[in-house]
């Protein structure tokens, strides 16, 4: 398939946003870090600041990790970590839009990331929202609307500006508008063949929390027109969904490997695929009480009980009519590896082969990856 303009187009779209968020700084906006989807960026902008996201999708950073934390945790912590307290001998860290950061705002998720939390609060002043992970028990929703309510005032003490409720709505419906932008670009993805390969789409996933709004939405509009006009190639190839795991700027090995391979992914369950943009936000009730409400669904496997996770995968499965299933779990993300039990019966009852694929960010895996990925694709053909 030819390179899109839309991809090319974000080849430097980091500096261009360093250079924003640095102006921004200077004229007094406030940045605040996010390392994780259940934090409403709603609220961060209603606040009058700006934010990026933490993640960490590269293995340079790992070693630096691993002289603070144990090497049996996952990846995705190690990496973000590493980038975060790096130094390096010039000085200057290796993740240059941390230097910018007023505020980290976190969320008690996975025990890695809540205790790497606790070390990164010597670096970087540090909010953390408490999640109630059993969702669906009659005190969580109050207890989530509490903890939000915690929130929005750290950020009225932050900037200085009062989040009122026509700021709020300004921003969700700004949000829900990207969040239908992500639809029509899934819902070109549907076609037999589909017009665009997955590993393109997961380098505009990577940056949605990254960009500004508004160049985050050029940058889709811009896809959309270029997919839609894209000539379709007329051999079937196997459609392949890709679940589990979120895969950070910087990793697209396995999605890279299953393209090298004659795949084509279609839809991904995952932070970086339809767990971010699927369900919008209630836009006639009251603001916090709808982004209470949207964002404590959000189906991450440090949830308890997930059926919901379970029920969105056999949804895509049928919506995307995916041939199989990449199971792709980080290694050390107990949540992600455990829940993987439950998801290959589920897909076993629906008749959907699964390939289970647990990795980390190195290279040393690729071709024994692709050996399984290749015997995977044989038996789904
Ligand atoms: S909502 S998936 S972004 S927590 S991979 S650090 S879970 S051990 S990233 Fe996540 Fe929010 Fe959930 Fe999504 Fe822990 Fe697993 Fe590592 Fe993970």
């Amino acid at each position: 398939m030819n390179s899109l303009k839309t991809i090319e187009y974000l080849k430097d779209s980091y500096s261009k946003r360093i250079c924003q968020l640095g102006k921004g700084k200077k004229s007094g906006k406030k940045i605040v870090g996010t390392f994780c989807i259940f934090v409403p960026d709603e609220i961060i902008f209603a606040a009058g600041a700006d934010r990026v996201i933490l993640c960490g999708g590269k293995n340079d950073t790992i070693s630096i990790a691993e002289q603070y934390l144990p090497r049996n945790i996952c990846p995705l912590v190690k990496s973000s970590f590493g980038s975060i307290v790096n130094d390096g001998c010039s000085g200057v860290k290796s993740c240059s839009h941390f230097d910018m950061v007023d505020l980290i705002v976190a969320e008690n998720t996975c025990d890695s990331k809540k205790k790497m939390y606790e070390l990164l609060d010597d670096y970087v002043p540090i909010h953390v929202i408490d999640l109630p992970q059993r969702p669906d028990s009659p005190a969580a929703l109050n207890y989530f609307l509490d903890e939000l309510d915690r929130f929005k005032s750290r950020m009225e003490q932050l900037t200085g500006n009062k989040v009122t409720d026509e700021q709020l709505k300004k921003e969700i419906k700004s949000s829900n508008e990207i969040r239908k932008l992500f639809h029509r670009l899934y819902e070109l993805r549907k076609k037999d063949p589909s017009p665009i390969n997955g590993t393109d789409v997961l380098k505009i996933l990577q940056k949605q929390y990254f960009l500004s709004k508004d160049e985050l939405k050029k940058s889709l509009n811009m896809l959309i027109d270029e997919v839609e006009e894209v000539d379709h190639r007329n051999e079937h190839m196997p459609r392949i969904m890709i679940s589990g795991c979120p895969m950070s700027g910087g990793n697209t090995k396995v999605p890279e490997i299953v393209e090298s391979r004659g795949g084509v992914i279609v839809a991904e369950e995952s932070c970086t695929g339809t767990r971010s943009f699927w369900d919008p936000v209630d836009e006639n009730k009251d603001p916090m009480l709808a982004l209470a409400q949207r964002y404590i669904k959000i189906p991450c496997s440090c949830m308890s009980p997930n059926e919901r996770r379970i029920d969105h995968i056999l949804e895509l499965a049928r919506e995307f009519r995916v041939d199989g299933v990449v199971y792709y779990t980080l290694q050390f993300c107990h949540g992600y590896n455990i829940e993987k039990y439950k998801v290959q019966q589920a897909l076993k009852d629906a008749g959907i082969p699964m390939l289970f694929i647990e990795t980390d960010y190195s290279n040393s895996d690729v071709e024994q990856i692709g050996v399984r990925v290749d015997a995977f694709m044989e038996m789904i053909s």
